[in-house]
């Protein structure tokens, strides 16, 4: 797989430009509820983004915002779903935890562990169908100590399903530290109990990311059944906007920010390459936070759904 650096830095930095957008509708009270946003999750967002096609599924979680925008749903869109507007992707019924795109196969939900079964009877279908997608369950550390992951591991691998599970191992679920409550060092381990390929990178390293999802995902899609891969990140925010967040040491956080951002860390190795310059890259971050701006301003003068309305859309006609 040829890689693109510019293009790479460039998604990431749209991605942030994005949610760092989305930050004002909290402020103003413009987003009601939480919002969990992926900053410092970047580099997995761009992995998803480089090796899937149209027809590939993917079922993420309340902290969806990358992957949706690598499955490319429309971003005007998606930020109207978030900022519950009329114009929304689900016409603002389904807020910043359930945005559906079925034309763009992506969905998520907001239950902990529910993103795995969902993508399992997507992998179930392209099996039964003969078709050459795959289906990818993202979920983070918290939900692979759901039973969901191990029951959808395991059938996955007995039917050799064409399902890749992706977990964003930030290291804490809100305030519960992955080490203390998970029985193995690592997520990626776990796959020898089904059977299946299991791989561990570092998911703040855009490059490493991309090769790794792209290598699982060939494997997949070939006909090899299942894949786990764990992408080890930081989220450099609290859980959700509101999140007091003091159950991580400070040092921690800012150490991570300046060692682990995948932005800062790909921009350092691009410069050090000699493979751009700071004015082209300043020009990228200046470019992405202009283009979110004004989608921001755009989204705000859309309309809010009619309150009589609110069981709209909610149900499937059954004919
Ligand atoms: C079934 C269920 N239990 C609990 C919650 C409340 N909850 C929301 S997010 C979360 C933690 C998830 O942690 P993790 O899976 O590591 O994802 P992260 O937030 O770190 O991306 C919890 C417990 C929920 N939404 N669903």
């Amino acid at each position: 797989m040829k890689l693109n650096p510019i293009s790479l830095f460039r998604t990431m930095t749209r991605m942030r430009a994005f949610d760092e957008a989305c930050l004002e509708g909290v402020q103003t009270f413009e987003i009601h509820g939480e919002l969990h946003t992926g900053i410092g999750q970047e580099a997995i967002g761009v992995a998803l983004a480089q090796s899937l096609t149209p027809n590939d599924a993917v079922v993420s979680t309340h902290r969806n915002h990358f992957h949706a925008l690598a499955k490319a749903v429309p971003p005007r869109a998606l930020m109207a779903e978030i900022f519950e507007k009329e114009t929304g992707l689900c016409r603002g019924r389904g807020g910043h935890m359930h945005p559906f795109d079925p034309e763009h196969h992506f969905s998520a939900t907001g239950i902990v562990g529910a993103s795995l079964p969902v993508a399992l009877g997507y992998a179930y279908k392209f099996k039964m169908m003969g078709l050459p997608h795959i289906a990818v369950g993202i979920c983070g550390d918290g939900a692979t100590n759901h039973g969901t992951f191990h029951e959808c591991l395991n059938m996955a691998a007995a039917w050799t399903l064409p399902l890749v599970c992706l977990v964003e191992n930030n290291e804490y679920a809100i305030s519960v530290r992955f080490r203390d409550v998970t029985a193995t060092p690592t997520i990626a381990e776990r796959a020898s109990a089904y059977g299946i390929t299991g791989r561990r990178v570092d998911g703040t390293d855009v490059e490493t990311v991309t090769l790794a999802f792209a290598e699982i995902a060939r494997h997949t899609r070939k006909g090899g059944g299942p894949a786990l891969l764990e992408a080890t990140c930081y989220r450099f925010r609290g859980h959700y906007e509101g999140d007091h967040d003091n159950y991580r040491e400070r040092a921690e956080k800012q150490r991570m920010r300046v060692e682990m951002d995948p932005i800062l860390r790909y921009r350092r190795a691009l410069l050090e390459r000699g493979a751009t310059t700071e004015a082209e890259l300043d020009a990228i971050g200046a470019k992405a936070k202009e283009e979110m701006a004004a989608m921001l301003a755009d989204v705000r003068a859309d309309a809010m759904p009619d309150p009589a309305g609110a069981m709209d859309y909610v149900f499937a006609e059954v004919m």
